[in-house]
Formats: structure tokens, sequence, C-alpha cells
């Protein structure tokens, strides 16, 4: 029986940024209908709830990766069949973010398998950042732990968001991490918010926690302050050499809950419907968007792995009568502090 007293419920947002564990632990326990009708409510007072973000993911330098997080097959010591390439050139990079405007994306991101930049390639995605930016891209990287001073550089480039992973329960991080700890996740998150960087934070479900460990992922998230501006919520895509490989699946209204969480708990931010798609089916990505979903990566690849193809992801969006956003910068998805709300 999973019914909780509804008063520990009650608001439909909080007031405030705090988010106590119990409360987001009791909205995952709901009953379903419940949980998306308010997730839903929710949406469309902060949102158009006929919109979706098309964002386009890019390696910009894939495998050889010093870390060992146990989902990522882009970790040099699994034998995942990812071989190490050097860093993209300029030019392919901006055909690639080309070819993302044209399909209709709004926002690129460049990912890199690193466990933080050097210095000598931090210029190199300055120099990717400033030309993506100046062809009316939004533009993300996803580079690692960043040192001092790197956030600053990356704001003066032109960057608009940070995606640094919180991944995972603080109390479970070690299980699947052990080459860094949630303190560096944290700190990084600190410096680009310091930088005046959006910040790109949200996690991986499916990775054998329990429903309380995902409400514990959701609470680090919510009570960021502010919480980030954009969310994503990545299905775990279980690859062959990884040690998650194997693992058993999670049921798929468990991601559906944990989506529709994320956007009672944060309101304003865009919550992406990340990594997993291609594995889901059209029935369960249309529940994420009545949850509230309104991003999604949008490409034939995320990193190293599949991604629906763009032609679907089209004919999707039309059966359930959404809409790509247009460009431009989120007007809405700017978060202030709690108290300035
Ligand atoms: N190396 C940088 C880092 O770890 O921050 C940036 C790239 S890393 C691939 C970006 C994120 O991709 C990870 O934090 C993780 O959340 C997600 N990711 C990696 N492998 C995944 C998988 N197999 N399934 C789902 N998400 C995955
Ligand atoms: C995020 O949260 N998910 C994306 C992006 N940020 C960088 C990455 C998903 C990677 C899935 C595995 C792969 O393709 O290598
Ligand atoms: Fe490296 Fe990032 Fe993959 Fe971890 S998630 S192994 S840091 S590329």
């Amino acid at each position: 029986m999973h019914f909780q007293p509804q008063a520990a419920v009650q608001p439909l947002t909080m007031p405030d940024a705090v988010w106590p564990l119990e409360a987001i632990a009791a909205l995952f326990d709901l009953p379903f209908n419940d949980l998306l009708f308010r997730a839903q409510q929710v949406h469309r007072e902060n949102f158009d709830a006929g919109e979706v973000e098309l964002a386009t993911l890019l390696s910009i330098k894939t495998g050889g990766c010093p870390e060992d997080c146990g989902y990522c097959p882009q970790a040099a010591r699994y034998d995942t069949g990812v071989t190490a390439q050097k860093m993209l050139p300029l030019e392919e990079v901006l055909a690639a973010a080309a070819q993302a405007k044209a399909h209709g994306a709004t926002r690129f991101c460049m990912g890199a398998a690193w466990r933080e930049p050097k210095d000598r390639d931090l210029e190199k995605v300055e120099e990717m950042v400033r030309e993506v930016k100046a062809m009316g891209l939004e533009t993300c990287a996803t580079l690692g732990m960043l040192g001092e001073g790197q956030a600053d550089r990356l704001k003066l480039a032109g960057l608009d968001y940070y995606n640094h992973n919180l991944d995972t329960a603080p109390e479970i991080y070690g299980d699947i991490i052990s080459t860094r700890d949630y303190q560096h996740r944290l700190d990084t998150l600190s410096s680009v918010r310091d930088a005046g960087i959006k910040v790109c934070c949200g996690g991986i479900v499916g990775m054998g926690e329990s429903r309380l460990q995902r409400a514990g992922l959701i609470a680090q998230l919510a009570n960021l302050d502010p919480y980030p501006e954009s969310v994503p919520v990545n299905h775990l895509v279980q690859v062959e050499g990884t040690p998650l490989h194997g693992i058993d699946a999670l049921d798929p209204l468990e991601f559906v809950r944990t989506v529709a969480v994320a956007r009672i708990t944060m309101p304003k931010a865009r919550v992406r419907m990340s990594a997993g798609r291609r594995e889901m089916g059209e029935a369960v990505q249309a529940l994420c968007f009545l949850a509230g979903a309104n991003s999604i990566f949008y490409g034939d690849k995320l990193l190293t792995t599949g991604n629906p193809e763009v032609d679907d992801d089209r004919v999707l969006l039309d059966k359930l009568g959404l809409r790509p956003r247009a460009s431009g910068i989120d007007a809405r998805c700017s978060i202030e502090a709690p108290g300035q709300a």
C-alpha cells in the first residue's frame, strides 16, 4: 500500500526551496494518477504545456576517461568497444551544430570524457562555445570537474549552461563511482553558479537504487539554492562491459514518477527526458511529457549510444500535438533564490 497522508504533500509547490526528504518520498508514493495530475498542474502554472525544448548532444572528446563511473561506456577501464579519440576539430563541431539547428534544435551540448579539462583543452572548448553561440544556439558543455577560474572562462566565452550531474543519492554514490566524491560534484556546481552560468544538473535512474534513493537524488537537486535551471533525468542505458550491465531493469512507471516529482519540486526548471528514450517506447515517453518533461535530446546519437531518429521524434511530437520550442533563451527559466521568487 503506497498511499501516504495528504498532509505530508499538501502544497503544490513549496514556498521556498526546502524540500524535506519525507515530502519528496511521499510524492513518489502517491497514487500514479494523483502524482501525474499534480505534476501537470505545476507544469501548466509554469510553462506552455504544448512546447518541448530540443537539445542536441555532441561528444567532442570521446572515450579514454580515467574515472570509474559504473554506468559509463567511456571509462577507459571497461571494455565496451568505445575507443579513445582526440578532441574533434572546430569545423566538425560547427558542422554538427549547424545540422542540429537546421533540424530545429535550440540548444547544443558539447560533452567530453574528462575527469576535468586541462587549461589548453579549455581554450579549444571556449572557441567552440563562442562560435556555436554566434550561430544563435544556446550553448551547454559537460566537461567534468572545473578547477579555479575555469567556469569564469567558459562564462566569458558565452556558455549558457554547464551540465554536471549528481547522478544518484549521496549514500549510494560510492557504490557507483569511487574516483571522486559527491562533494567534488557540489563544488563544481557552486563554481558554475558563482560564474553566472546556468546549471544543468540531474541524475540517472535504474542503477539498482530504491525508490527512497531516487527521492534522495531529487532532494539533493531540489534543495540546491537555487535549484538547477535544467534537470536531465536519465534512464540508465545498459552498456555491455560496464559494471552496471545486466542489472534488473527498472519499472518504466518509476521513471515517469521520477520525472513527475522533479517537475513538482523544481517547478520552473526545464526537465529533460534524457538518456534511455530509445528503449522506452512511445507510451512511456507520452507519460513523461504528461508528467512535466519539456525537453529531450534530439538527434540520432547521445554521446556514444543511440537515441531515437529525428524523424521518429517529429512523428511522436506530432502525434502528441507537441511543438518544438522556438529559438531564444528560455525567458521563464531564470531561477531566483528562495525568498525572491
Ligand atoms: N565526463 C563528464 C562528467 O562525467 O561529468 C561529462 C560527460 S558524462 C558522459 C555526462 C553524464 O552522462 C554523466 O554524468 C551521466 O549522468 C550520463 N551518463 C553517462 N553514461 C550513461 C549511461 N550509460 N546511461 C545514462 N546516463 C549516462
Ligand atoms: C546528461 O544528463 N545525459 C547526457 C548529457 N547529460 C551529457 C549523456 C547521456 C550519455 C548516455 C551514454 C552515452 O551515450 O555514452
Ligand atoms: Fe568519465 Fe564522465 Fe564517463 Fe564518468 S561519466 S567515466 S567522468 S566520461
